[in-house]
Parts: structure tokens; sequence; C-alpha cells
């Protein structure tokens, strides 16, 4: 198949793609979450099926409550042999993060779901409508006639279940819960899966989080809340990035907040920022103005270690100022 730099492709275009290659390298974007891992460990398995050879290359270590992702697909690439690299849930090759140097100009197919996608693969399936990458990953196995199996449906549900927030999300639709209970007829423990995903939280965790509650700022007559979690809490609860999953969500669920921003401050330095919103705004065009993106209600960022904290905060709040302006047609207070 013919494709040039940000070629957009059909699903049966990226079944047919799948069908003529053998020997992939599966990569997931970088901070791994349920749904890159679900879609990777997932299309490997699919491949397998399909009697091809893969690995899945993740560019950070990934959270404990990850791990049985690993003994569910051979990781049999061949590397001595040209391989087909694919990229899963990864919106831009800066999303590599250590991979980037070595796999940027090398992705052949990027299957994603974020409206974000700049387009870097030589060739995309984007489904912005997909509320989780992996019901892109169920919609090609059912394109190119896999049986989905019992561990096949568990990695596809986590990573639907996962970037739903548990089927709670506005990205989810009437085709998630169909796709949802097509998986849960396969057999999994819906409920296990659950209440390691959302129940479950270790104790530095929770000690991590009484101390980013404590330092919370609220801005924009309350309409905008701000947990940012330094360096120093790191340091006194033990706590490593993997921990923090799904700390973005809670700025957000206080009565009032539009728009929740979490900014994480990264051990080699610089801050990641997670923007949460409420409609009408636009969480994706909050981010694109700090040089990021992502999805309407869930987008993030990176500012480099030249930012202090102080700097990083006000730097995304004069995006998510001007950003709730346009969206609310009115002039928003500082405080
Ligand atoms: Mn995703």
């Amino acid at each position: 198949m013919e494709t040039t730099k940000g070629n957009f492709i059909t699903l049966s275009e990226a079944a047919e793609f799948l069908k003529a290659k053998d020997n992939f390298v599966i990569l997931t974007h970088q901070n791994p979450d349920g749904d890159t891992l679900g879609s990777g460990f997932g299309l490997a398995m699919l491949l397998d099926k399909m009697g091809k050879k893969a690995t899945v290359i993740c560019p950070d270590e990934f959270p404990e409550k990850y791990s049985y992702f690993t003994s569910l697909a051979p990781q049999n690439a061949d590397f001595n042999q040209k391989t087909t690299v694919v990229a899963v849930d990864v919106a831009d090759s800066k999303l590599l993060g250590k991979l980037e140097a070595e796999y940027a100009s090398r992705v052949e197919l990027c299957i994603d779901h974020h409206v974000s996608n700049i387009g870097y693969a030589a060739a995309t399936y984007l489904d912005s409508d997909a509320a989780a990458n992996c019901e892109c990953i169920y919609d090609l196995a059912k394109a190119l006639s896999v049986e989905i199996d019992k561990n096949l449906a568990l990695a596809l549900y986590t990573g639907i279940s996962t970037d739903t927030g548990c089927f709670r999300f506005s990205n989810t639709t009437a085709k998630t819960h169909r796709i949802g209970a097509d998986l849960i007829e396969l057999g999994i423990d819906t409920a296990e899966i659950n209440r390691i995903m959302f129940e479950t939280k270790s104790r530095i965790r929770v000690e991590l989080e009484r101390m980013a509650l404590e330092a919370m700022e609220f801005y924009f007559e309350d309409k905008c809340a701000v947990i940012t979690v330094t360096r120093e809490m790191y340091e006194k609860t033990g706590c490593k990035d993997e921990d923090l999953e799904g700390i973005t969500s809670i700025s957000r669920s206080i009565e009032g907040v539009m728009v929740g921003v979490t900014l994480r401050e990264r051990l080699e330095g610089g801050f990641k920022i997670s923007v949460r919103t409420y409609p009408p705004i636009d969480a994706s065009e909050i981010c694109k103005r700090v040089g990021g993106g992502g999805h309407i209600r869930a987008a993030g960022c990176q500012l480099s270690a030249e930012f202090t904290a102080e700097q990083a905060r006000a730097e995304i709040l004069k995006a998510v100022k001007a950003v709730m302006e346009e969206n609310l047609a009115g002039t928003v207070t500082d405080k």
C-alpha cells in the first residue's frame, strides 16, 4: 500500500496492512495507561492468532496493576528481520518518550482515537468517536475475522474501562457499552478488573493525595481547581509517577469546578500537566495553547525544566482563562 505522511486510512485498509506484514513492533505511549497497554497487548494477541510475530515496546515501566498484560501475548518479534512498527493510542511522536529518537520516523501504522493526532505515521487509522483505542482494536479483530478469546477480551475491556472511567465519562457511547457487553460474554471477571483499576489505592498514594489536597488552589470564581504534585511530595511519600494514575479526576470532582488542572513535577525536571473539563470547556484547546493536545474533555501538555512551579501554573492558567472566556462567551475574573 502506498502511504504518505499524514495519510489517514480506513478500518479495512488498516486490516489489509496488518494482513500483509508478518513481523511487528508495537509501541505504546509514555506513562502508559490501561488503554495504550490494552491496545498494544491486544493487538499483539490478535496478530499472534493470525500466525504473525509481535513484541510490545513501552517507553516507561508500567504500573504494577497492569503487570498481567505481559503474560497474555507471546513477545516474539524477530529483530534480525525487518520489523513493521505500529503505534497504538499515540497521538504525537513526542509521546513515544524515550523511544522517539529511534522510532518516530519509522512508524508505518498508527492506530489511534485522539482527535488531536498529528499524522506523524506513514498511515494512520483514526476513530475519534471511539472512547478508547481498544474499541479500534476490537473493530480490527472483527474486520479481520479473528476470534476474540477470554485473554484478548480482558486486555480490551481493561482499556475501555480505564479510558471511560468505568463507562462513566462523556466519551462513553452506546457502541462502547455494546463492545463491553460482548467482551463480558466471553467470561471475564469485570468486577475484579474494575476493583483493581478503580477502587484500590496504595497507602503511599493516599498519603500523597492528602498532601496534594491540602495544597489545592482555586481560580476564576472557583470554576478552576489546581492540584500541584511536587517533587517534595514524591520524596516524602515514596510515590512514583506511575502511582498517580487517575489523580486528575480529583480536582474536577468538586462541585462547581469546570476545569480541573493537575501539575505533576517530573523527577527529571519540568511539569506534566493534565486538564479535565466539563462542557462547554474544551480541554484540548487549553492544552494546545501550551504545546499539548488530547480530547475535548481530557487533555495534557508538558513544560520543560526551565519553568518553576509558579511559572508553569501561570502558563496553564493563562490558557485556561482564555479558553474559558471563549467557551463561556464572557470575561472571567481572576479570583
Ligand atoms: Mn486512549
